[in-house]
């Protein structure tokens, strides 16, 4: 029977393994003409953030608007790109050649993002196009208030 031990731990390794793809998702955003749709998108941490439709369009997290500690990212201009996002908390990106036209979108991690009063503080510091980048921060909260997640 020493040989049937092995055996069910990697059946058991495979099996967890396997739940552990099962539970992270991959939620796609496409980039509509100067839209970001959805313009929130709520994931849970590990799950990832596919960017497509992305011909013209690029995606940029903005300073001091990711979670502390979170990895930024600058995606290249009119390619589909892939984020995963471990870390809870709120995080706006934005359009590089579209952020005037309010090209701004946000990821959301987990229910309950710790990050909002950095995120407002943070906006003193944008220069371009900053009433698009409060425009997304308001939908942001305002979707949160709909989820029942605001505090
Ligand atoms: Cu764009």
């Amino acid at each position: 029977m020493w040989i049937f031990k092995p055996a069910m731990t990697l059946a058991a390794l495979v099996l967890a393994i396997g739940t552990m793809v099962a539970h992270a998702d991959e939620v796609v955003v496409r980039a509509v003409v100067t839209n970001f749709d959805p313009l929130v998108a709520f994931v849970k941490p590990g799950d990832s953030v596919r960017w497509t439709n992305m011909t013209g369009h690029d995606s940029a997290s903005i300073e001091g608007m990711i979670p502390e500690g979170a990895q930024g990212w600058h995606s290249k201009l009119g390619e589909e790109f892939v984020q995963t996002f471990d870390k809870e908390g709120a995080y706006v990106y934005k359009c590089t050649p579209h952020v005037s036209a309010g090209m701004v979108g946000v990821v959301v991690v987990g229910d309950k993002p710790g990050n909002l009063e950095a995120i407002d503080a943070a906006l003193e510091n944008v220069q371009e196009a900053k009433n698009m980048v409060a425009r997304a921060i308001r939908k942001m909260k305002q979707a949160l208030e709909s989820k029942g997640s605001a505090s």
